[in-house]
């Protein structure tokens, strides 16, 4: 894993250079497609990215939520400015499964790359939003926060992501913040899907509301 370890440095040094001020929204992954088909429309950061990929993944070429528990608390184990308690495999859990567009229990190349760059600007957006340097997001840094990662939700959701994503005392941890944002992005775009006709509302019988909720 001598390979993957200093490609995760070399990650790790990426997003430390991010400006929060470039965050756009980006498009939500494409299709699955073969993994080869790709290959020859590539940029070079690209196909870094890919092999990347292909060491975190292993033979099956899929990230599974163990995988992806211990590419990320690898990471965060190296960042004094980011506090954590570590990546449970709970929440790997589920942010493969809101992820999962194509069902197949993990995450394929194009899954995982778009979930990565969105925690790369996350991260970037908790440094910068992290005004008392505490390592963690306070309830009263929280709105400014998930508005520059491109959420600018009304009071009433911000208190129940405080309710739901913080510990006693309002304090949301690094690992809390990207479940909560990942799962936040996902329940956006399902949303989006689901209206069709785009009139800001959706219409759903039981069991598309459960496929939607229970499988996140
Ligand atoms: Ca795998
Ligand atoms: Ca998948
Ligand atoms: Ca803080």
């Amino acid at each position: 894993m001598h390979l993957a370890n200093s490609f995760i440095k070399g990650l790790v040094n990426v997003v430390s250079n991010i400006d929060p001020a470039q965050f756009k929204p980006s498009a939500p992954p494409p299709p699955r497609r073969p993994l080869n088909f790709a290959e020859s429309h590539d940029t070079e950061e690209d196909k870094q990215f890919r092999r990347v990929f292909q060491q975190l993944a292993g033979d099956d070429m899929e990230v599974s939520a163990a995988e992806l528990m211990s590419i990320l608390n690898r990471i965060i184990c190296k960042r004094g400015d980011l506090k954590t308690d570590g990546f449970s495999i709970e929440s790997c859990k589920s942010m493969v499964a809101v992820m999962d567009s194509d069902s197949t229990g993990k995450l394929g190349f194009d899954e995982f790359k778009y979930m990565w760059n969105n925690i790369k600007r996350w991260q970037a957006v908790y440094i910068k939003f992290d005004a008392d340097r505490s390592g963690t997001i306070s309830s009263n840094e929280l709105p400014k926060a998930f508005q520059a990662a491109g959420f600018p939700l009304n009071d009433d959701l911000f208190k129940l992501i405080i309710r739901r994503y913080t510990d006693e005392n309002g304090t949301m941890n690094f690992d809390n913040y990207i479940g909560c944002l990942v799962r936040l992005d996902a329940m956006c775009r399902a949303f989006k899907t689901l209206d069709k006709d785009n009139t800001g509302t959706i219409d759903l019988d039981i069991k598309e509301w459960l496929q939607l909720t229970m499988y996140s």
